[in-house]
């Protein structure tokens, strides 16, 4: 994503930049923000029950923006309480990952859920291929992810983690 992206989808109000992850339990969702606002990662799995935000503070090109990351929750039986936290979103992360065919899958139906409370056109919307240290084990090969994203228009991401825990 680029950082031009993120500046012309900046908030009427001033600098607050609303970040959502969307997509199937077991995808990454909350290790990505965790990476991102602790570079912390968990190999235990603790499924989000409850909408979670989070908030840093970035600097781009001598601008502060204050990002508010929001982790929602994936498992099917909890997620209607996603819906309150859906609205005015700037900046949109669909994440699958890359050893579940289901989790790519539900893509399609993870973004016209997200497009039921937002315009296309008022967001930046990314694709990440989560879990790519498991590579041997993929179901859903590299060139199907980006075909994915580019038929959409969307920005494309790959993620391994674990990975990055251990470097
Ligand atoms: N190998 C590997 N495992 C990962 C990676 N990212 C996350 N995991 C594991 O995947 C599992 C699920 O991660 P979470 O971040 O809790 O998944 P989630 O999408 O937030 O799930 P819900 O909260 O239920 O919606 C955990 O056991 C993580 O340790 C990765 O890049 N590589
Ligand atoms: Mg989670």
């Amino acid at each position: 994503m680029e950082e031009g992206e993120i500046e012309k989808k900046e908030n009427k109000n001033g600098t607050k930049v609303k970040f959502i992850l969307i997509g199937d339990t077991q995808v990454g969702k909350t290790c990505i923000i965790n990476q991102y606002m602790k570079q912390v990662f968990e190999d235990e799995f603790l499924s989000t029950i409850a909408v979670d935000k989070n908030v840093k503070e970035v600097e781009i090109k001598n601008q502060k923006i204050t990002l508010e990351i929001w982790d929602i929750v994936g498992q099917e039986k909890y997620r209607a309480i996603n819906k309150i936290f859906m609205k005015n979103t700037q900046i949109t992360l669909l994440v699958y990952h890359i050893i579940n065919q289901e989790s790519f899958d539900n893509l399609n139906e993870w973004y016209n859920y997200f497009l039921k409370f937002n315009e296309k056109n008022n967001t930046v919307i990314g694709v990440v291929g989560n879990k790519s240290d498991l590579y041997e084990d993929r179901v859903i090969e590299e060139e199907k992810g980006k075909e994915y994203t580019y038929e959409k228009n969307f920005c494309s991401l790959k993620l391994m983690l674990k990975i990055m825990k251990v470097l």
